[in-house]
């Protein structure tokens, strides 16, 4: 066995919230496929995973739950590791970054970086929120994204579009804390100086070289990987804050650093190096072989990790001068759930845990299904009821009758002993024959090529040509004219039976476990995948089982209890009606706002802005000038003459380029339908509210 080393790693799950399908469908189920076929390759590999535990995804769930930032971390590491460890998910390590040794890891790492000059620390105007008295950045901070328009982007990263922001890019920037327009003031941090990688790293992402040397082939990569980093390159590589002013993550190992930490995306990816380390010193190895030499780092990510997986982390590797360069970042696209997108503050999710709990037996049918429809080049839609029609059409329908027809034949005819193979059969059968032995080659192709969806469904055409060779020789029917060619039909038939027990391994370990029960061979998984292909794993004379159902068909009652249970998650948030209440304010707070009935003369859209309507409102005072977001709600001529609530004395803001002098109050209900709040019966503009 040559001594290569491979890393892959698998985007570390916020612990903010426990994982869901998409989560599953787009990292980490085609994380483990891969290794597991490493591994049947018998290659050396280091498959590492840990929850990200720093960033403000964690610390404003603690500030909502009214609890602490460890008790977050906690939680959620903890269901999070079991539901990996439930769902077979095999991770050499599932470690998390609050710990020690990461914390170390990452502070040696900013240290070396910085003493070699690799940042730049620079005092700049940062979003701040008085009333909070905190700096905002991450998700801080919101507004519109200015590549697409996105309002609910965040100050680091717009997740719509994956673009990676500074909070000061975001258009009408509004603080999570206080919900106010934040003001701006003066702080330091360490700057990493993008722009300054720029030639390489056009060099390394679009010809996979590093200084004419070949480091990766770049067609290996995903299109939408290479246009993404190309785009963010192209759009001039900006100089990036690798700090924050906040109390919770690693902090700053260097002098006048008080009250910083690293920012969460320069901290988690070295996450994959101190989990590396965690594992190595248990399991005996030597850490730096799997990040160093001709160690290959496989990173599996969502499409919004691609410039911190494809640019930052790879200049920061580079920057170190240790450890080699990812050779594929395989991103996958979105899942969604049906009709809408998968949204854990919507609770609109099915929770890995929670399946676990309610189908303990359907784990590999929920494998199957999930890399069936893997987002790899799109985004994708997991349905209920393309759940069950694809268990019971697929997998029982074709794997699990061929599968029960090649036993129960070999038990009625043989007592179940697997019967000879003739010249005469091995002649008269050379194209089966030959297509067993194509097909491990074609599923290898795509396995390396990230098509994983491809490569599952290679292996379920080994099961249908098991059908079609049924279906063309019926044995059930020569068996009484011709006896000698059923011995070479079901021979054939069991050896196809034995390379689907080889093959399907790293797609449903469970399934490929329980065939290889049944035909009692390969049960202690030891097969490697080379010995895939051929007719001569059963020998003549060998003892098979007796035959199982291998896949139980689903229920329309388990889709309607699923599809029943996400309706009612959905209506009870209706009925919670929005998020809980916000921190007490104090009278004089109230008094300070000016509220009026406001009537609306004029409407129109605003320009290349599909939310926006931009109103004239008589105030009672004045008419003046209100965008308001209701345009998806409201068409312009639909709310002329209507009375409103109007915020007067907020401060004005320029809003796609049109000045905006208060706010229209506006009721939002749990479904996200909004409705103007108007007196009661009629009542002349410029009537306070009070
Ligand atoms: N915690 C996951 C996310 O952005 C993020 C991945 C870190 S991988 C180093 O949803
Ligand atoms: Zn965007």
């Amino acid at each position: 066995m040559n001594n290569k080393k491979y890393t892959v790693t698998a985007a570390l799950p916020y612990a903010n919230g426990p994982l869901h399908l998409g989560h599953v469908a787009g990292v980490y189920l085609p994380a483990d496929i891969f290794v597991r076929f490493l591994r049947m390759k018998g290659e050396d590999v280091a498959f590492v995973c840990a929850s990200d535990e720093h960033g403000a995804a964690i610390t404003l769930r603690a500030k909502k739950e009214g609890t602490s930032p460890q008790a977050i971390v906690d939680k959620y590491h903890t269901i999070n590791k079991k539901a990996f460890e439930d769902f077979q998910i095999g991770f050499d390590i599932y470690s998390r970054t609050s710990n020690a040794i990461h914390h170390q890891t990452a502070s040696d790492y900013f240290k070396k970086l910085n003493d070699k000059g690799s940042f730049i620390k620079k005092t700049t105007e940062q979003y701040y929120d008085p009333e909070f008295n905190q700096f905002l950045a991450d998700r801080y901070i919101t507004g519109t994204c200015p590549k697409c328009q996105n309002e609910g982007a965040y100050g680091d990263q717009c997740e719509k579009c994956g673009s990676a922001l500074s909070p000061t890019e975001l258009i009408n920037p509004v603080s999570t804390l206080s919900g106010k327009t934040p003001v701006l003031k003066e702080t330091s941090h360490w700057f990493l100086p993008m722009d300054q990688h720029e030639t390489w790293l056009r060099e390394w992402i679009q010809n996979g070289t590093l200084n004419g040397e070949q480091q990766h082939d770049p067609k290996t990569w995903r299109n939408q990987v290479v246009g993404q980093c190309m785009s963010w390159i192209d759009g001039g590589l900006q100089p990036r804050a690798m700090t924050r002013d906040l109390d919770w993550g690693v902090k700053v190992p260097v002098e006048g650093a008080d009250g910083k930490v690293l920012y969460v995306w320069l901290d988690a990816p070295i996450g994959y190096i101190s989990a590396t380390k965690e594992w190595a010193e248990t399991a005996g190895k030597n850490w730096e072989d799997y990040w160093t030499g001709d160690a290959e780092l496989i990173h599996f990510i969502g499409k919004d990790n691609i410039v911190f997986h494809a640019i930052i982390f790879p200049i920061l590797l580079k920057e170190h001068g240790d450890y080699v360069l990812p050779t594929n970042v395989p991103a996958y696209e979105f899942l969604n759930l049906e009709g809408d997108k998968f949204s854990t503050s919507r609770n609109w999710a099915v929770w890995l845990h929670e399946f676990i709990a309610n189908h303990p037996d359907k784990i590999d049918e929920l494998k199957y299904v999930l890399t069936s429809i893997a987002p790899e080049s799109k985004d994708a839609e997991f349905t209920w009821k393309e759940f069950k029609d694809r268990v019971n059409n697929e997998l029982a329908d074709i794997l699990g009758n061929f599968m029960n027809r090649a036993v129960v034949l070999t038990h009625k005819y043989y007592d179940g002993i697997v019967p000879p193979l003739s010249e005469y059969g091995k002649k008269e059968y050379a194209g089966y024959i030959e297509a067993i032995a194509e097909i491990p080659g074609n599923i290898e192709r795509n396995i390396r090529a990230y098509k994983l969806r491809q490569a599952q469904a290679d292996v379920m055409d080994l099961a249908r040509l098991g059908n079609k060779f049924f279906a063309e020789t019926e044995p059930w029917k020569l068996f009484k004219t011709e006896p000698e060619k059923v011995k070479d039909i079901l021979n054939i038939t069991l050896q196809i039976a034995a390379n689907i027990s080889i093959l399907l391994r790293p797609f449903l370990p469970k399934k490929a476990e329980k065939i290889g029960q049944i035909l009692n061979f390969n049960t202690n998984n030891a097969l490697t995948w080379d010995q895939a292909g051929g007719i001569a794993l059963l020998q003549s004379g060998h003892q098979i089982n007796k035959s199982e159902i291998l896949v139980q068909k689903i229920d329309d009652s388990l889709v309607e209890d699923e599809v029943a249970r996400l309706e009612a998650s959905k209506s009870a948030r209706a009925e919670q009606n929005g998020p809980p209440q916000k921190d007490t304010v104090n009278f004089d707070d109230f008094v300070k706002m000016d509220i009026r009935v406001g009537e609306i003369l004029e409407a129109e859209k605003v320009p290349k802005a599909d939310k926006l309507l931009k109103l004239t409102v008589d105030t009672g005072i004045d008419k003046r000038t209100v965008v308001s977001g209701i345009a998806e709600h409201y068409q312009p001529e639909d709310v002329i003459g209507k009375k409103v609530s109007i915020l007067m004395n907020l401060a004005p803001r320029k809003i796609r380029g049109v000045e905006s002098h208060g706010m229209i109050l506006m009721a939002e209900d749990g479904e996200g339908k909004l409705c103007f709040v108007s007196p009661e019966k009629p009542f002349n503009a410029g009537g306070e509210i009070r």
